[in-house]
């Protein structure tokens, strides 16, 4: 099911807010998913050798790729569910090439949202957290089925 007009506003409406900050917010998404679920980090060549979260924090690298995972996914929600073109070439690389099961989108839409409503209490409502994680829920079932279209069951 889709979302409602008001519910992309919720959407796009935090995400305006999230933009200005995409390396803080990248970077602390991906250390708490590698310190949730420590076997997302196994998938990371790059991050395996970082043992502790001071290490983590203090990488660039880890910034670096935190915001090209909140950039993408931006450009995405921004699309508002039209996203065909956009989301093709990254469920590709995730299924082919780097092979990451659906449960681990699962577990970063779910510190996404946490992170932001950690860092906007005030502006991160029951209903703008709701519409998030619908959209969010849109965005993994579309991978999903690309994910099947590319042979990777996920
Ligand atoms: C991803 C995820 C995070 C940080 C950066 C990227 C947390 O070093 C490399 O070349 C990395 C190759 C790579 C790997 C191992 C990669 C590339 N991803 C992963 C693993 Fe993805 N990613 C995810 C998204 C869900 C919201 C989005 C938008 C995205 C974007 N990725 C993982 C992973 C493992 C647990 C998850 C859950 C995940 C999710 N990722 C990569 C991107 C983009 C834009 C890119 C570079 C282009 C590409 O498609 O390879």
């Amino acid at each position: 099911m889709g979302l409602s007009d008001d519910e992309w506003n919720h959407v796009l409406g935090i995400w305006a807010k999230v933009e200005p900050e995409l390396p803080v917010y990248g970077q602390a998404v991906i250390v708490r998913l590698f310190q949730v679920h420590p076997e997302t980090q196994e998938r990371f060549a790059k991050f395996k050798h970082l043992k502790t979260i001071d290490e983590l924090k203090s990488s660039e690298e880890v910034k670096k790729h935190g915001t090209t995972v909140l950039t993408a996914l931006g450009r995405i929600l921004k699309l508002k569910n039209n996203h065909e073109p956009e989301l093709k070439p990254l469920a590709k690389s995730h299924a082919t090439e780097h092979k990451i099961p659906v449960k681990y989108l699962e577990f970063i839409c779910e510190i996404i949202v946490k992170v932001i409503a950690e860092k906007h209490p005030s502006d991160f409502g029951a209903d703008s957290q709701a519409a998030m994680r619908k959209a969010l829920e849109l965005f993994r079932n579309d991978m999903a089925s690309k994910y099947k279209e590319f042979g990777f069951q996920g």
